[in-house]
């Protein structure tokens, strides 16, 4: 059997087929001036520290023929997909649906809600329009995920503590194996980034597991040459 080497245990891969690469909200939105990370009231530069080696796990998934399933938090342009009480949040002048420089904030459409074009979707990738911070809120994650056998998630993008975390803890209770590429993750808040590694990770993987990209690619080539062979332990 293939695996990853992760904390807090081996993480145990099916066929490669049953695997999936989710990357959540590398949107504009989050990680330039001007989105719905920075009228929040966050320094957004931190945030692109991961993307070289998101694109390089991006990459190494694709080559090896896994399935790839973009998400973007957003909502409809008349806001009917949208709680009153997400516009009402926070206390800043500009909040969902109003003009900034990259067009209106969060909303389907705009310039500023696109993932920047370094690890932009190519065709045949899903791509998972979300209301909700979690991706299986109002969304057709799951029957994507029930109609290509996928049983298995490697979870990265960002933010840790909100989107990635929300989404990992909706797949763990409908059954699915989480993996948090530890490295291929980011939060505007270094201490809340380290917390969630460990709390999804602690009480014998509560949540699931977590890795670097660099072993979750090992892991998975292994599993590769694995199922192509007849010396596969
Ligand atoms: N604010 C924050 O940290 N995150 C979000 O609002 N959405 C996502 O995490 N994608």
């Amino acid at each position: 059997m293939a695996f990853i080497p992760a904390l807090p245990y081996n993480y145990e891969l099916p066929e490669s087929s049953q695997v999936a690469l989710i990357v959540i909200d590398m949107q504009r939105d989050f990680l330039e001036p001007g989105g719905f990370g920075d009228i929040l009231g966050n320094d957004v530069s931190s945030l692109r520290a991961i993307v070289p080696t998101l694109k390089h796990l991006l990459e190494g998934c694709r080559a090896m023929g896994i399935p790839i399933i973009h998400t973007i938090e957003c909502h409809q342009p008349d806001l009917s997909d949208c709680p009153p009480a997400k516009i009402k949040r926070g206390q800043g002048e500009l909040t969902i649906g109003s003009e900034g420089p990259m067009g209106r904030i969060l909303i389907k459409g705009e310039p500023g809600n696109g993932i920047i074009p370094e690890l932009a979707p190519l065709p045949g990738e899903f791509v998972i329009h979300k209301p909700g911070k979690g991706a299986f809120y109002a969304t057709e994650l799951e029957t994507i995920l029930q109609e290509h056998n996928i049983t298995h998630l490697l979870i990265t993008g960002v933010t840790t503590e909100v989107c990635v975390q929300t989404t990992m803890r909706e797949a763990n209770d409908r059954g699915y194996e989480c993996l948090m590429v530890e490295d291929a993750t980011e939060s505007y808040f270094p201490e809340f980034k380290q917390a969630t590694l460990e709390m999804v990770r602690a009480q014998g993987g509560i949540v699931g597991w977590t890795a670097t990209a660099e072993r979750v690619l090992q892991g998975l080539k292994q599993g590769i040459s694995c199922s192509g062979s007849i010396d596969c332990p």
